[in-house]
């Protein structure tokens, strides 16, 4: 296949919102839900190594994600974005008596057999996750707030793995205490709650056919990092 047929030609007048929106989520075809990494750990055939190393080096993404989402608040100049944006720091880093996700996913990590100061050490995660995650985190840093937005719109197909986690863990991993799984549970009216948002901001700020494009290759940039996380977690942990 040739370069010019990778990149279809810009389509000439803008799309409609929901042109847009079908558009971008045609990309989950990429999703990692589709790697054979992910594919193996939710049909039962991940062994507890395997497991622990996913669990490990996924955590490293998890305690960024609030140092993401403080880059794109940093950036942003629009105070009722802001007031929404704020909570998805809040639902990682807890708030009040909720200890938050990134709590949640220490449980996760203790309920596979790793040690919270274990975890906390970040000595297993592999360079690959460490350069994907922190050119996630960069790219916040660095991009116009509502660029950084748009690259969060993965979670779009998220619901759908939290789902198939929850359907099969139990009966393929039983000896992952089922308390373990809380996150994945927690993470779905959140996803769908952070999508909403997420979405309005993008069809909104993307507005001519090549700023479509540029959405469409943020997406894509996104989902290379979470496909990319997991060919470093394979060749660290699977033989
Ligand atoms: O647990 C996940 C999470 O909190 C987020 C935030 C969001 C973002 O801002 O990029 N993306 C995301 C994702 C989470 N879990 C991943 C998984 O497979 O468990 C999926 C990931 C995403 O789809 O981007």
């Amino acid at each position: 296949m040739n370069e010019t047929s990778l990149t279809p030609p810009l389509h000439e007048t803008p799309w409609t919102h929901e042109q847009f929106e079908a558009q971008l989520r045609a990309l989950g075809a990429g999703y990692h839900i589709h790697h054979p990494f992910n594919v193996r750990l939710n049909s039962g055939r991940c062994s507890p190594d395997e497991i622990r190393g996913w669990v490990a080096n996924r955590f490293y993404y998890q305690i960024n994600i609030p140092l993401k989402d403080a880059a794109i608040m940093s950036n942003c100049d629009d105070r009722a974005t802001r007031r929404r944006w704020v909570q998805r720091i809040l639902d990682h880093d807890g708030y009040g008596d909720d200890a938050g996700g990134i709590e949640a996913w220490v449980r996760l990590a203790e309920a596979v057999g790793i040690e919270r100061d274990r975890l906390w050490s970040l000595t297993q995660v592999t360079p690959g996750v460490r350069f994907a995650v922190d050119a996630y985190v960069n790219f916040a840093r660095r991009a116009p707030w509502q660029e950084a937005v748009c690259s969060s719109l993965t979670e779009m197909f998220a619901p759908q793995i939290h789902k198939d986690r929850l359907a099969g863990w139990p009966d393929l991993y039983p000896w992952i205490a089922a308390p373990g799984l809380q996150y994945f549970r927690s993470r779905i009216p959140l996803a769908q709650r952070d999508v909403e948002h997420g979405l309005a901001v993008t069809l909104d700020y993307f507005k001519t056919p090549a700023q479509q494009r540029r959405a469409l290759d943020i997406l894509q940039f996104k989902l290379d990092i979470l496909w990319s996380m997991l060919d470093a977690i394979e060749r660290a942990y699977s033989s």
